[in-house]
């Protein structure tokens, strides 16, 4: 980013500061994906909410571009140990798309195209904490970042934020997804290192 391109020596300790413990800054954009980049045409796209007892509110491409967009300005921390400061995202609330959403589950499974699943507290996905985001630094979201649209819930560790989200099915517990089944952590806070069980 502009900010550490120069004079990167000498911030480096503000920016150690803004590191959860055990990561290392990177400038790039790392690509961490299980399986194939799946292709999905915003005309096909759509975005469900499912509820406990079933109840599904659904949104195509158009009807979330109408709803009101963040400006998100965020750090994010992968597992594997590296963060990205500053990072410049375009989405829509969680808090916005729950909105009209009646439940009293405590977790929601996040489901991709291609069948990438993690699971995050509802607590973590409201609060202005969490997006369904389509752009990143100025442009559409690319498709091996997740696009056309991904979760992003960036203070816990990046593997919740789910590359090409297609909805989330709410859950009375808190059942582990693809990851936190192969050993990574329920909740993943990095400042907290919630890295693995
Ligand atoms: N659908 C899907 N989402 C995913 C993943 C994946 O494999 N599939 N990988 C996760 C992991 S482990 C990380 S670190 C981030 C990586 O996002 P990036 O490739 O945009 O850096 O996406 C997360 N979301
Ligand atoms: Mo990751």
């Amino acid at each position: 980013m502009a900010e550490f391109s120069r004079g990167f020596g000498s911030r480096r300790r503000e920016s150690d500061a803004q590191l959860p413990p055990g990561q290392y800054l990177t400038a790039d954009f790392p690509v961490l994906s299980a399986g194939p980049t799946p292709r999905i045409a915003t005309e096909e796209w759509e975005f469900s909410v499912v509820t406990e007892t079933g109840q599904t509110t659904s949104w195509s491409w158009e009807q979330l571009q109408a709803l009101p967009i963040d400006d998100i300005h965020t750090d994010i921390h992968c597992v594997t140990r590296w963060s990205k400061l500053g990072t410049r995202w375009r989405g829509v609330s969680l808090d916005t798309l729950l909105e009209g959403v009646s439940t009293t589950a405590v977790s929601a499974m996040a489901h991709s195209y291609g069948g990438y699943t993690t699971n995050v507290p509802l607590v973590d996905l409201r609060g202005g904490r969490a997006w369904v985001a389509f752009e990143f630094d100025g442009a559409p979201l690319a498709p091996e970042h997740g696009g056309p649209a991904r979760l992003l819930v960036p203070h816990l560790y990046f593997w919740k934020s789910a590359k090409w989200v297609r909805g989330l099915v709410l859950q009375e517990r808190d059942d582990p997804g693809f990851w936190e089944q192969n050993g990574y952590n329920l909740h993943g806070d990095p400042w907290r290192e919630e890295r693995y069980w």
